[in-house]
């Protein structure tokens, strides 16, 4: 069946500071990226997608797109360049923003710590310093009274699982290192008391206001499943990378691997809503990410799963009930090839689970810096000419704003867009 009734959902796009503004040098992103070897291509974080001059092009495009939400982050690095300074024209900047987007009828769902913050944070040890999450309450609430008259639905903080292992395991992200447990757990740990306390701080300060976090989740599957090691594995890698931060984040209880239950935390609900981002499953061998052959892949080798964003909808849901929104699912497609394919099948997966979905931001608008990948996976529903920085409508930015248009995915629209556009598979 082709037809897919999307009118229960809202539909939009997801974006972040670092990755569309340009031209911020304040924050730990910069300067990660100046030493060579550490962005696959190269490039900095300027001048990303230049959004910080051309918003109102991009802007008209979400109009043009027919996109009734939109996911931006607030960049910390431009609000406070020095402890204590604020920027007074960066929060008129910001504000000018968000109300052309009130004006066009456009949501707005603001990101406060999406993988960024200024070097000043950086520099006295970031999320791990003793003083992280009260330095992180204070912007915060600066935040939430600059900006609570224009917005009033906030995503704190962004994949923290990803942040934490990327910086400090991987080191793929600043500050790009590759220890172990020990500096996760701290990081994991004051992010989750961040959140906590400013789920609570937030509603102190606007009662009706929506807050939650946007949590990367990822199926893990054992490579092979008659194989007790890998299903031992597998079960060890969602819990240490994603399950355990969902209960002290939206229930405010601690498992024992983060570290000790904080004072200043009750378990409780801590959420509105629950925020996905979701992109791909893991085939697990080992204690890192692998992948099953034979199976789609987007251009980074990512394997295209739309069912397991149900399935860990399904998980999240099942322990921590209420709606679900998609803060983020999208692929790096260069040629828009799949990416029609893409969208439908997530949405007509959803659709057909029975779970309460009630969002859908597609990451990302245009296509932008996408931190060590840098311009080279392309995301956007829109293309950028990076030497020139023009935006071209790609026929996947077509697709869903028809689809929006027509509360659905008709036969006409699917034939149109989605068939015979099939996933390149590996071997
Ligand atoms: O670009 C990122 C985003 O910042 C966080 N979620 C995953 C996206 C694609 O890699």
């Amino acid at each position: 069946m082709t037809h897919v009734d999307l009118s229960g959902l809202l539909i939009g796009a997801a974006t972040a500071a670092v990755q569309i503004e340009g031209g911020d040098t304040g924050n730990q992103w910069h300067e990660f990226a100046q030493v060579p070897g550490r962005i696959v291509d190269g490039s900095t974080p300027t001048p990303a997608t230049d959004h910080w001059t051309r918003w109102r092009e991009d802007t008209d495009l979400l109009a043009e797109l027919n996109l009734g939400i939109y996911r931006l982050g607030l960049e910390w690095s431009r609000i406070e360049p020095e402890p204590g300074r604020v920027d007074q024209s960066a929060v008129d900047r910001y504000r000018e923003e968000l109300t052309e987007l009130g004006r066009r009828g456009i949501r707005p769902l603001v990101t406060i710590h999406h993988f960024s913050h200024p070097t000043w944070f950086e520099d006295r040890g970031g999320w791990t310093a003793p003083d992280a999450v009260e330095t992180f309450l204070a912007h915060v609430e600066r935040v939430v009274t600059r900006f609570g008259d224009l917005v009033s639905e906030w995503v704190t903080i962004n994949e923290p699982n990803v942040y934490a292992s990327s910086g400090f395991l991987f080191g793929e992200f600043p500050p790009g290192h590759t220890g172990g447990w020990t500096e996760i757990r701290r990081v994991l740990n004051a992010m989750a008391r961040g959140h906590c306390r400013a789920y609570h701080l937030i509603h102190d300060l606007q009662p009706d206001a929506k807050v939650g976090i946007a949590h990367h989740l990822r199926v893990f599957a054992p490579l092979n499943g008659r194989n007790p090691v890998h299903r031992l594995l597998a079960r060890t890698n969602a819990y240490l990378f994603q399950e355990a931060i969902t209960d002290a984040m939206l229930g405010g209880r601690f498992p024992r691997v983060l570290g000790a239950q904080p004072a200043d935390v009750t378990p409780g609900t801590h959420y509105d809503y629950l925020g996905i981002n979701y992109y791909s499953r893991s085939a697990v061998s080992r204690l890192a990410d692998g992948r099953f052959d034979g199976v789609s892949v987007n251009d980074l080798g990512w394997e295209i799963h739309p069912q397991g964003l149900v399935e860990v909808a399904r998980w999240l849901h099942g322990r921590f009930p209420g709606p679900i929104w998609v803060t983020e699912n999208g692929t790096a497609d260069r040629d828009d090839a799949f990416r029609a394919r893409f969208i439908a099948d997530h949405l007509t997966a959803m659709v057909s689970s029975g779970l309460p979905f009630e969002r859908y931001y597609h990451w990302c608008l245009v296509d932008n810096w996408e931190w060590a990948q840098g311009y080279t996976a392309r995301f956007g529903l829109v293309e950028l000419d990076v030497d020139t920085m023009e935006r071209r409508v790609r026929p996947s930015g077509r697709f869903l704003a028809r689809a929006v248009a027509a509360g659905g995915i008709g036969d006409a629209l699917y034939e149109e867009f989605v068939a015979g556009h099939d996933y390149p598979t590996t071997p």
